[in-house]
């Protein structure tokens, strides 16, 4: 894995259409895309995702569902993404199968340990920084933290919370296989340019790191 991960948030897309924002983000660039929604009804979510998952496509983009298995399964997802009080990981992997992309956030180090066990596709370091998208989270990892999980993890590691053009490039070289991020994206004037400008700081940190 490597490059952007968008996880989005309809609330932080100033009123335009998630799809039109999804679609830019990933012309610009986005590798991934993760479908956050905590307050769509289910079948709203389903509709959605089979939506995005036809706009997508062409572009080879995974689809990766936040949460909801029965969403993922529903819409023939890629992949889903769990945290550490949703499904179990092994409850997933038998119900998406063994191609799905399974991620699951690690909020502690107790987390990242017992991830180590798990054939998990990657983790996801959460959060970096402190942020107002997420405010119920633990202690930020700080780029000290994700260090030390780089050092540790045998899995790829998904970086995320509070990540923007700033500090993409320390995150990089602290270990980030992938920067997922919401505001940066969702809610900047030019979806797309923000894209792209992530991209072009991923890249030139992980050339010059060597990978
Ligand atoms: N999980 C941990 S932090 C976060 C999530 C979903 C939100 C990240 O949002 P932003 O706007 O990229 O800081
Ligand atoms: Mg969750």
């Amino acid at each position: 894995m490597r490059g952007i991960y968008l996880v989005t948030d309809r609330g932080l897309c100033r009123n335009r259409p998630l799809p039109e924002i999804i679609l830019q983000a990933v012309q610009g660039g986005a590798a991934y895309v993760q479908l956050r929604e905590k307050d769509l009804p289910t079948r709203a979510f389903v509709e959605e995702a089979r939506a995005i998952k036809k706009i997508l496509e062409p572009y080879r983009v995974p689809v990766i569902i936040n949460d909801r298995i029965d969403v993922a399964l529903a819409c023939g997802a890629d992949g889903v993404h769990i945290g550490q009080e949703d499904m179990p990981y092994s409850t997933a992997r038998k119900l998406m199968g063994k191609n799905a992309i399974i991620g699951l956030s690690v909020e502690t180090w107790e987390d990242v340990e017992a991830a180590q066990r798990l054939d998990v596709d990657y983790i996801g370091v959460s959060p970096v920084f402190a942020t107002p998208t997420k405010t119920d989270t633990k202690e930020p990892w700080g780029l000290e933290g994700l260090k030390k999980i780089k050092s540790f993890s045998r899995h790829p590691i998904v970086a995320i919370g509070g990540i923007n053009e700033i500090n993409a490039r320390a995150v990089v070289e602290a270990g980030a296989d992938c920067l997922a991020v919401v505001s940066a994206i969702c809610a900047a004037d030019n979806p797309a340019g923000a894209a792209v400008s992530l991209k072009k700081i991923i890249e030139s940190a992980l050339k010059k790191i060597n990978i």
